[in-house]
């Protein structure tokens, strides 16, 4: 009972934590962006339910790398649906905690986790792309240009590590570039289904989501085209803060 109730916590206060570490600027944006999320609640008071966070651009704006019928299809439903299925579960596990009905608390848990993951990732996601006017793909002079460079050499030869590990992920599954609090240096790593980064000690700073839901409808099979174009939309400023968020952890 004690170890469930333990880690039950630990599961909402990582949520928490790791949500409370999203960039606040978007939170900032959510006016800016409420024609694009029309369906966000406010239920601020609940500590156990999770809402989607304002999408930083509208559903066109990283065209044609990725076609506004995928952005809304991915932010809408997908993560909406992470969302939902997170905040439906931890109401029923403490429903369930109420009645010490362990089996029915471990059966749960998967499913926090899972959905639990499946929101963080994305909501780390929308804000690591950004359009190509407002510079994506364009890697910012800095201290994580400098890492980046004494540890891969350059910007391609990380993208080619990275393009490397995302397309060998067999299945549904995301790409990182990490920070290792432990050896302080970047990382390049998987993750299978909705596992989150920090699962394997390091802290998220770039993730590449490679579910066929975030590229099919366009790319088809051509997963390999989906992956080597994303590079043109990622949001190097939003990495670069993570980095330097990352280092005085
Ligand atoms: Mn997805």
């Amino acid at each position: 009972m004690n170890c469930y109730r333990i880690q039950f916590r630990l599961i909402c206060t990582c949520l928490t934590l790791a949500m409370a570490q999203l960039s606040s600027e978007e939170t900032n944006k959510a006016n800016r962006f409420n024609e694009v999320m029309p369906s966000a609640k406010s239920a601020k008071n609940d500590p156990l339910v999770y809402e989607l966070p304002p999408l930083p651009y509208a559903f066109d704006a990283l065209e044609p790398v990725i076609s506004a019928e995928i952005m809304k299809l991915h932010y809408t439903k997908h993560h909406q649906a992470y969302v939902n299925n997170l905040n439906k579960a931890l109401k029923e596990f403490a429903e369930a905690e109420k009645k010490q009905n362990l089996a029915k608390m471990s059966e749960l848990e998967g499913l926090i986790e899972f959905n639990g993951g499946g929101h963080l990732n994305h909501s780390i996601f929308w804000t690591n792309l950004a359009p190509k006017e407002k510079g994506g793909g364009q890697l910012p002079k800095g201290s994580l240009s400098e890492a980046i460079n004494q540890q891969f050499g350059s910007l391609k030869e990380l993208i080619a590590q990275f393009d490397s590990k995302l397309l060998a992920i067999q299945g549904s599954g995301w790409g990182w570039l990490g920070y290792d609090p432990a050896t302080k240096r970047l990382v390049i790593a998987t993750t299978t289904n909705q596992e989150p980064l920090s699962k394997l000690g390091y802290i998220p700073l770039l993730g590449i989501d490679i579910w066929e839901h975030a590229y099919y409808l366009q790319y088809k099979n051509a997963k390999a085209d989906y992956v080597k174009a994303i590079w043109e939309i990622v949001n190097w400023n939003n990495v670069q803060e993570r980095y330097d968020q990352a280092k005085k952890e």
